[in-house]
């Protein structure tokens, strides 16, 4: 077994999320010998605000890098299977963001050479990882709310609500024929799965794009950038702003779900309520210690996150007491301790969402695209794919 503070990690991408990946990494111990991005001078830059040695002159030079065991891919989606497939070839353990893929066949490659390989491979769904979805996690799994029925919510931003206003994301040819749902949709989609222990079995959802020409800066712009340069030119949109999705899980349980990146206000609003047929638990990730849990005939529960008061898994996944927030960077750190754990064994483990849980969102997110272009309820095709042994459906 490898001490963790001998383990040698890289990351590409050198936008927002990877230098939270960059952090989470150096609050554990891991090495992080450097940094790949999309240009030289970015990642220079990048890497001298980060206090960490030269840029990598490429991709292959990192994968070069002996010192290098994990590799953290957090380049735009359509870099994804290439990146990930390379770093798996040349033997690193993978760390892959969401979406894992720009295509379900893509994401069935990955799964495929993932197996082959031996490596440790896992989807960056970081939001399982905040101390009270462990709670709710553990709490579903021990019956506390009953039968699962009903699973409600929305994902909401407003960093996309101007036609001045761009990204990457909004491209196809880079982040994908859904956007808002592949971007932010995946992380409801897979907590709610990981919470209830039932995968989505079919889908009606409408996508909607409100803003159908917006301005695209000179230069690149970095998620949530609100810094923008005079010159820009039009461009059509096609991917969509919006969706509003009807669910149906495995095991009879219905959901609703809304997800928007024009919502004004929202910053970063994932909400679920969770239904259960003697309890319910919602959470909202903009107030992330707080779990409100329902109840008939005895009085509604606030529970503060609190270590003392969690159970194992909750506990597990908090790194402060009670009263000392926890966000969305800790969840980074929990979600690494926990694949980090297997990294230093040199083989997969568990506890943490691996490529399989990648892949499945992609025929999820397809099922979705499907769907609204048909206008009708749209099966998730999971053919050839195994029963997954961490959920209830494989029972
Ligand atoms: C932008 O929508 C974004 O950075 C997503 O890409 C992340 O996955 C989400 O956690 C926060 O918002």
């Amino acid at each position: 077994m490898k001490p963790i503070t001998e383990i040698g990690a890289a990351v590409v991408g050198t936008g927002f999320i990877g230098v939270v990946h960059v952090e989470a990494l150096r609050r554990l111990g891991v090495q992080v010998h450097g940094v790949v991005g999309s240009s030289r001078e970015r990642a220079a830059s990048r890497a001298r605000d980060l206090g960490l040695p030269p840029a990598y002159e490429s991709y292959q030079a990192m994968l070069d890098d002996s010192r290098v065991d994990v590799v953290h891919v957090t380049s735009p989606n359509h870099l994804h299977h290439e990146h990930a497939a390379a770093a798996l070839a040349a033997g690193k353990h993978v760390v892959c963001e969401k979406p894992l893929a720009m295509t379900s066949a893509q994401s069935a490659e990955l799964v495929e050479l993932a197996a082959r390989s031996g490596r440790v491979h896992a989807v960056n769904f970081n939001i399982r990882f905040y101390p009270v979805n462990q709670h709710v996690h553990g709490l579903i799994a021990a019956g506390e709310l009953g039968e699962i029925r009903l699973v409600s919510g929305h994902y909401l931003q407003d960093w996309l609500l101007l036609e001045t206003d761009w990204n990457w994301r909004l491209e196809p040819d880079l982040g994908g024929e859904l956007r808002a749902v592949a971007d932010i949709g995946s992380h409801w989609l897979d907590l709610t799965t990981f919470l209830t222990g039932r995968r989505i079995s079919a889908v009606m959802a409408d996508l909607s794009t409100f803003i159908k020409t917006r301005r695209q800066p000179a230069g690149p712009v970095e998620t949530f950038a609100t810094d923008r340069g005079a010159d820009s030119v039009a461009r059509q949109i096609k991917t969509e702003d919006a969706a509003t999705i009807l669910l149906r899980y495995e095991g009879g349980a219905r959901g609703a779900l809304t997800v928007s990146q024009v919502s004004p206000g929202r910053k970063n609003s994932l909400v679920f309520e969770i239904d259960g047929s003697t309890a319910a638990a919602s959470w909202n990730a903009e107030r992330p210690d707080e779990l409100w849990i329902g109840h008939r005939g005895r009085p509604n529960e606030l529970l503060l996150r609190d270590p003392a008061i969690l159970n194992e898994e909750g506990r597990r996944a908090a790194g402060l007491p009670g009263g000392h927030a926890e966000g969305f960077a800790d969840t980074f750190k929990a979600l690494y301790a926990a694949v980090y754990r297997a990294v230093a064994e040199g083989r997969p483990g568990t506890g943490y969402p691996t490529f399989a849980d990648g892949h499945d969102e992609m025929l999820v997110c397809e099922a979705v695209a499907r769907s609204s272009r048909e206008a009708r309820w749209v099966e998730v095709e999971r053919a050839g794919v195994a029963p997954d042994p961490r959920l209830k459906t494989a029972r």
